[in-house]
């Protein structure tokens, strides 16, 4: 297929074309990102969360200046990048895409999951695939958010750092529970506005508290991503963890947790498909409901009856 070529060659058309597919969750795609996948697993992957408005686009959009300069390519997926508390925040985001747009080492691109079939891991590791194939040195994902999806997300990175501002005060403990095993490098952004210090004490504080399976010690960075402050620092931490995770023999074990996460979700989604379009009709599906809904069946016994009258059909 000429998109796969053009995909491979690296053509941003085709990685955008193919990127639009996957969030229109279009037939086509599960047949090209087959052709893809052979050609993956060279890209580091970087994921970038935290709070909305924290400052995550203004910093990928810096770093990313920094990493061509050494000759590097990038691939940059904003995943939703709606949130209504930093104020136009995609439009902020197209201004940054237009100012890299006339480098063809840099693919930058806001992608929208909700309500995607698959889930938004599903989106997101296979707009990684397109990226990877593409010869992409560095992928960078940017989520909004700590939640759960968020901490997910962060999961299929290499390494993930979690941007935290001063000004969000105490909300640090609101947080706290998620961020620790996946906060690589923290970072604390708008050094520049309220106390940074006291953020950092605290965190150094469940830093120290918290032992993490790998032995990691997650190092803290304060930023000023407008004034281009700490940004050297910041990917310098990058880079160290990036070191930890070859010198540690890490590298297969966080590709065969990320594998085994897009299996799960892919049989899954599979798996649905199947019943539904086998054993399960709209009929059958109202029947259960009817049943479930006037307490003659239970969504228990519903499921397992549906499984038995599949696994009967194949
Ligand atoms: N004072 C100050 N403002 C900053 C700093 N970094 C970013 N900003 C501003 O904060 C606002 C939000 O920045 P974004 O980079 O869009 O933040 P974001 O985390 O990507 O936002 P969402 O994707 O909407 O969650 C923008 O107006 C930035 O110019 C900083 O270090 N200091
Ligand atoms: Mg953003």
């Amino acid at each position: 297929m000429e998109i796969i070529e053009k995909v491979l060659k690296a053509d941003a058309r085709a990685i955008a074309k193919t990127i639009s597919l996957i969030e229109n969750n279009s037939s086509r795609t599960q047949s090209i990102l087959k052709e893809l996948y052979p050609h993956t697993g060279n890209a580091f992957i970087l994921g970038v969360t935290g709070p909305p408005g924290a400052g995550k686009s203004t910093l990928v959009d810096k770093l990313a200046e920094l990493i061509r300069k050494q000759e590097k390519t990038i691939g940059i997926i904003a995943i939703d990048p709606t949130s209504p508390f930093s104020g136009g925040a995609i439009l902020g985001d197209r201004i940054r895409m237009q100012r890299h747009s006339t480098d063809p080492g840099i693919f930058i691109r806001s992608m929208a999951t909700r309500g995607h079939l698959g889930g938004l891991s599903r989106a997101t590791n296979d707009a990684i695939t397109v990226l990877d194939a593409s010869g992409k040195d560095i992928i960078i994902i940017e989520t909004v958010g700590v939640g759960q999806d968020e901490v997910e997300i962060v999961n299929t990175a290499h390494t993930s750092i979690v941007v935290l501002t001063p000004i969000m005060g105490d909300d640090i403990q609101t947080i706290k529970a998620g961020i620790m095993e996946i906060a690589d490098v923290f970072v604390i952004n708008k050094a520049d506005k309220g106390d940074y210090r006291r953020l950092e004490v605290d965190l150094k504080n469940m830093i120290e508290q918290f032992s993490r399976e790998d032995g990691w010690e997650a190092p803290i960075v304060a930023t000023v991503a407008i004034k281009d402050t700490g940004l050297e620092e910041l990917l310098q931490k990058i880079y160290s963890h990036r070191e930890y995770i070859l010198k540690q023999d890490l590298l297969k074990y966080k590709a065969k947790i990320r594998s085994q996460m897009q299996l799960m979700d892919l049989i899954k989604e599979l798996a649905l498909q199947k019943i539904c379009s086998i054993s399960l009709s709209p009929e059958v599906l109202e029947q259960h409901l009817e049943k479930i809904v006037a307490r003659e069946s239970d969504p228990y016994s519903a499921a397992e009856d549906i499984i038995a009258a599949f696994l009967k059909h194949s």
